[in-house]
């Protein structure tokens, strides 16, 4: 008997499967699926129907949606089949685009999470995450937390440029309850993979927006996965009801390979007006005459910081490996 489920994460070669009926199972990838995980090869993924989904990687990853089976003695789990993604978020391998990792399936939005001070926010490591998004096609949110602990309007105007360039903005603080339901509102039902630096309130914001989610407050993120003998980055964890949050530890080391040098532009959506006005079609917007990107930069009408992340991110680029375009 085939039962759906979600992966919520995986240890060497076990997958934890959340069933539809609310059980979860250790399962192992059925034959066929693992050898072709092993052989790195893009298989098309059976579903006994003319399946329009283009040629997807194969490997298992945290968020897919599976069938899972019992054997006969009901004890044991295997998944036999992989359903096509949605969406991913991927890192993907130098100079190439097949070979990509993919750290979480299956994900609606990803929620970046800084706090207004203790740590203090780092907003050329927030473009970081958002390109990230971005390259991935997928939607993101910002949650400053830890509110209480400034003044408002201060933390405001570090964001400032974030709203304007069209990302939500949530203000926060576990302590006083601020933002809370809002940002509920945008995480219930969804599947939101959650980033941001240790210590900023991801795990508080969790616990208090899904009170018996439990999750350990204070904890080092990034150690989660640690010692284990796979590096399966991310976990899901299912929401009471409905949706799921991704932990993505790691995600601030997902490179930026494999996105081309145009591509990084399109990345900052305020850019977006002015990429195709530049006097040069092949322009940077670093340095040459007529770049509308600059001249939207010197008149204000784009933030100052963000061009110059972007600046920083292309210099990254034209020195890895991927380099070139
Ligand atoms: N003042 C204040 N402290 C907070 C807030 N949210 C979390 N914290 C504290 O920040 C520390 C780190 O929280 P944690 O949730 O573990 O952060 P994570 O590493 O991002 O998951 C803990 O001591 C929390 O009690 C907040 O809104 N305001
Ligand atoms: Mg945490
Ligand atoms: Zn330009």
């Amino acid at each position: 008997m085939t039962t759906q489920g979600t992966v919520l994460s995986g240890t060497g070669g076990v997958w934890r499967v959340l069933l539809a009926t609310g059980e979860s199972v250790d399962a192992s990838l059925r034959g066929r699926l693992k050898k072709q995980e092993e052989q790195g090869s893009t298989p098309r993924v059976s579903l006994g129907h003319a399946s329009r989904a283009p040629e997807t990687s194969l490997k298992l990853a945290v968020g897919d949606e599976v069938d899972v089976e019992p054997d006969a003695s009901g004890a044991a789990w295997s998944i036999s089949a992989i359903h096509p993604r949605r969406s991913k978020l991927a890192r993907r391998a130098p100079g190439r685009a097949i070979g990509e990792r993919v750290v979480v399936a299956n994900i609606d939005q990803v929620v970046v999470v800084f706090a207004a001070a203790n740590p203090d926010p780092h907003p050329r490591m927030l473009d970081r995450f958002l390109v990230i998004a971005e390259s991935n096609s997928l939607s993101a949110r910002i949650v400053v937390n830890k509110c209480d602990l400034v003044a408002e309007a201060g933390a405001r105007r570090i964001f400032g440029d974030y709203e304007k360039a069209g990302y939500p903005v949530h203000y926060t603080s576990v302590v006083t309850g601020n933002g809370l339901e809002e940002l509920r509102e945008t995480v219930q039902g969804r599947v939101s993979a959650l980033s941001g630096p240790s210590g900023v309130g991801k795990s508080s914001l969790m616990n208090a927006l899904f009170p018996g989610l439990n999750l350990r407050v204070g904890a080092i993120s990034e150690s989660v996965n640690k010692g284990r003998h796979t590096t399966v980055g991310a976990l899901l964890y299912p929401l009471p009801g409905g949706g799921f949050v991704a932990d993505t530890p790691g995600l601030r080391e997902v490179g930026l390979w494999g996105i081309s040098m145009r591509e990084v532009a399109a990345c900052f959506p305020e850019l977006l007006p002015y990429l195709d006005n530049c006097r040069f079609a092949d322009c940077t917007h670093l340095v040459e005459p007529g770049c509308a990107v600059r001249e939207a930069v010197n008149a204000g009408d784009v933030s100052k910081a963000r061009w110059e992340s972007y600046a920083k991110l292309r210099d990254e680029l034209s020195s890895a490996p991927a380099a070139g375009r």
